[in-house]
C-alpha cells in the first residue's frame, strides 16, 4: 500500500488509460485499413501505433502541446469527401446515428478517430507505461492533458480541411445548444474556411419542448463566429429525433 500510494500513479482525478490501449489501437488500425475504409489507404498501422504511444509516453501528463501529435496527424490526416462532413456537440449517439443513415461521415470515422473514440490515454514521467491508474481531468487537474490535447488537435485539422456544405447536429434540449467552450465551439467552428457552408440542426428530445433555437442567444454567437470568417450558415430547429433522422 505503502508504495502504491507514493509511486504517484493514482494521484489524478480522471479515469486511468484504458487497459490494453496499444493492442486496441493496433487492432482497430488492422480493422479499418483492412475492412472499413480501405481505399483511404493509410498501411502503416505499426507506424501510427508507435506514433500515438510516443507523442504521450515518458511525459508529463499535464504539458501535452499540438506539436507532440503532429508526427502522428502527419501519418494519418483526418479528412473525408466535400458535402459529407458532420460535427456535433452533446449529442454524438444522435449524430453518429444521422451520419450512419446518409452515408455522411464524422471525425469519428477518420483513422485517428475511430482509433481513439471511447479510450483514455496518458503516461508518466520516467516510465515506459502508461498510467493505468489516473489521468489527468480537464476540469480538476489540467486542461493541456494529452487526451484533450488529442482532440483538440485532431478536430482542429478536420475542420481545416472540410468543404462543401457540411453539418453540425446540436442539442435543442439544453440551454446553449451552441456552447463556445466545447471543441465544436472553440476549435471546429473558428477553422472552418471561408468556402464552406455549414447547415446546423437543433434536435431536441422526445416528449419535451426545445430549450434553444436558431433565433436564441448561443446560435446567435455561432452565427457572427461564422461571420468574421465569412462562412454561410443555414439553421433549422424544433426537430424532435424522428423528425430529424427520417425523411421530412
Ligand atoms: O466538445 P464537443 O462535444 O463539441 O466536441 C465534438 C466535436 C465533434 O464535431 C467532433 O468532430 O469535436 C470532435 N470530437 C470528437 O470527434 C470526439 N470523439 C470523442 C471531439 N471530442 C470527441 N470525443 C470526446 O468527447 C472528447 O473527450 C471530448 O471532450 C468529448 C466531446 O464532448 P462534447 O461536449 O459533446
Amino acid at each position: 500500500i505503502y508504495k502504491w500510494h507514493h509511486s504517484g500513479l493514482n494521484r489524478w482525478h480522471g479515469r486511468g488509460s484504458t487497459a490494453d490501449f496499444q493492442k486496441i489501437i493496433q487492432e482497430r488500425c488492422d480493422d479499418y485499413t483492412q475492412q472499413i475504409r480501405p481505399r483511404a489507404r493509410s498501411g502503416n498501422c505499426q507506424g501510427i501505433q508507435q506514433a500515438f504511444t510516443s507523442a504521450f509516453i515518458s511525459k508529463d501528463p499535464c504539458k501535452a502541446t499540438k506539436e507532440d501529435y503532429k508526427p502522428l496527424l502527419d501519418l494519418a490526416y483526418p479528412t473525408v469527401p466535400c458535402d459529407k462532413a458532420v460535427f456535433w456537440s452533446k449529442t454524438k449517439e444522435l449524430a453518429h446515428e444521422y451520419a450512419k443513415r446518409r452515408g455522411l461521415l464524422t471525425l469519428e470515422d477518420t483513422l485517428l478517430g475511430s482509433l481513439a473514440d471511447g479510450l483514455s490515454w496518458c503516461g508518466e514521467p520516467g516510465s515506459p507505461d502508461l498510467n493505468y491508474q489516473s489521468c489527468p481531468d480537464w476540469k480538476k487537474d489540467c486542461r493541456t492533458n494529452y487526451f484533450s490535447v488529442f482532440w483538440e488537435a485532431l478536430s482542429e485539422r478536420f475542420a481545416e480541411n472540410v468543404c462543401g456544405t457540411v453539418q453540425v447536429v446540436l442539442n435543442g434540449s439544453i440551454e446553449n445548444a451552441f456552447d463556445k467552450m466545447s471543441i465544436f465551439g472553440r476549435v471546429e467552428a473558428p477553422n472552418l474556411s471561408p468556402t464552406v457552408t455549414l447547415k446546423a440542426w437543433l434536435v431536441h428530445d422526445p416528449g419535451k419542448p426545445p430549450s434553444d433555437s436558431c433565433s436564441g442567444p448561443s446560435i446567435k454567437e455561432l452565427e457572427s463566429i461564422l461571420n468574421q470568417r465569412s462562412v454561410r450558415f443555414i439553421c433549422r430547429d424544433n426537430l424532435s429525433r424522428d423528425q430529424f433522422l427520417g425523411s421530412f
